[in-house]
């Protein structure tokens, strides 16, 4: 007998043995099964409680640049998005920045002035965007097709011609708002953004709502660009 035989024939023998051995287990493992994802279910509820994140594997970075108009909310929901909060502002005349958790993605976001006389210097943050965030007053209907002329400008640059776009249709609270529907048409976005990832969201940086929806949408723009799955 060859040495390879010998080596398939112990392995065989081993496989055997496991075999007669392993029945007599099956009870002591069925019970092991049943109890250890109950454990991890009460793990991952005390942690929600403590932390309201489950985090698996290393955290993804990504670099946003948020703009808009001056008044539209950018700092709003900024602040809402780091402390959940509905904070009193003043114009922003340079930037802020922030970095928000969401899921297992860490983003950078920088809150660029939006009046116009600094509307000039946007183009200075764009290098190694990932995704811009275009914000837009609702309750400003007015202010459209200026915020229309803004976008046009950002959507044409080469530097963000890889970015992902979210526009977040802000101040959704507000009674009379436009709609999305509204938006959608009078901005021409359909056209507009028609070679881009691109979605538009509802939101209130007041209220909160929508803000997570947007950052949702951002989250998974990353893996889509190659990215591993999130959390
Ligand atoms: N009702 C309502 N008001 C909002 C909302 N978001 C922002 N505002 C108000 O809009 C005004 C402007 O908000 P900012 O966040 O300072 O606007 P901005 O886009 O940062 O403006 P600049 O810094 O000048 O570019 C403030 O008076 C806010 O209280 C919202 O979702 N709902
Ligand atoms: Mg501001």
């Amino acid at each position: 007998m060859n040495s390879e035989t010998e080596k398939t024939d112990a392995v065989n023998r081993g496989n055997t043995e496991d075999m007669t051995v392993m029945p007599s287990q099956i009870p002591a493992v069925c019970e092991q099964c049943e109890a250890t994802p109950q454990q991890d279910d009460t793990k991952v509820l005390l942690a929600k409680a403590e932390d309201n994140r489950v985090h698996i594997g290393p955290k993804i970075e990504m670099r946003v640049v948020m703009l808009g108009l001056d008044g539209a909310g950018k700092t709003c929901i900024l602040l809402k998005l780091k402390k959940n909060e509905f904070v009193k502002t003043i114009p922003t005349l340079g930037f802020n920045v922030e970095t928000v958790e969401y899921k297992n993605v860490k983003i950078s976001i920088w809150d660029i002035g939006g009046q116009h006389l600094v509307r000039f210097f946007w183009k200075h943050y764009y290098l190694n965007t990932q995704a811009v965030i275009f914000v837009l007053d609702c309750s400003n209907r007015e202010r459209l097709t200026e915020a229309q002329n803004e976008l046009v400008n950002v959507v044409q640059e080469k530097e963000l011609k890889e970015a992902s776009l979210l526009i977040f249709a802000n101040k959704q609270d507000v009674e009379d708002h436009a709609s999305i529907e509204e938006i959608t048409q009078q901005m021409g976005l359909l056209k507009m953004c028609c070679n881009r990832s691109w979605h538009l969201q509802g939101c209130s940086a007041k209220s909160g709502e929508g803000l997570a929806d947007g950052l949702e949408w951002l989250s998974r723009q990353i893996v889509a660009a190659g990215a591993p799955e999130l959390a």
